[in-house]
């Protein structure tokens, strides 16, 4: 069988639970075996893909993009990438989907964890920082974050573990033919 690759693109606030699903999904793929899989989560991408990029709307689209340029090349080869960054801008989300449909499916998981919820966990303390002004342009608190319109899968978190969480997704995958 030769299936098409796949890009999984979660987007969604600071602390609304991307990483933590991506994660999940990474070993679950790992285990099936037969595709490469590759993880493109946010820290690992702002560490070694943008070092050198802040968080100003057009360093965000540039990341963004970055990340959308590898996963459709990971896409073209039949691979699995998994990403995981805020990519808060509808418009740029929405290039990234045209050019990886060009070479296989691109499932928008939109990790809908309210920000209350998000700023209540607030893992990383930086919800509390954003608030106090310590750190300027916070996505949620004085950045915007723009919501997906029409994404594969919706999981808002507040009430789900992780495994849950992932089986979403794994759900909407098996349903479509790409697992
Ligand atoms: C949002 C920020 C910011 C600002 C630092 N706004 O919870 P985290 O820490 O680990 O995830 C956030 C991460 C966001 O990076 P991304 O590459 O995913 O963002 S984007 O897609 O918009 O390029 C947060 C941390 O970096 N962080 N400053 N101002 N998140």
């Amino acid at each position: 069988r030769h299936r098409q690759g796949f890009t999984i693109f979660c987007t969604g606030l600071s602390g609304a639970g991307k990483s933590t699903i991506a994660r999940v999904l990474y070993a679950r793929f790992l285990e099936m075996g037969g595709r490469p899989v590759t993880l493109l989560d946010g820290d690992i991408v702002r560490r070694n893909l943008s070092s050198e990029l802040g968080f100003s709307k057009e360093h965000r689209d540039i990341n963004v993009r970055r990340i959308g340029f590898v996963a459709s090349e990971i896409t073209k080869n039949r691979g699995i990438a998994i990403c995981a960054p805020i990519a808060p801008y509808a418009a740029t989300r929405r290039q990234i989907r045209q050019l990886i449909e060009n070479y296989g499916g691109f499932v928008e998981v939109f990790v809908s964890t309210p920000l209350d919820v998000c700023e209540q966990r607030d893992r990383k303390g930086l919800y509390a920082k954003a608030r106090a002004g310590l750190i300027k342009g916070f996505t949620g608190i004085d950045d915007p974050y723009e919501p997906p319109e029409a994404p594969e899968v919706m999981i808002d978190t507040t009430s789900l573990t992780p495994d849950e969480a992932a089986q979403e997704v794994l759900l909407f995958l098996e349903r479509s033919g790409f697992i």
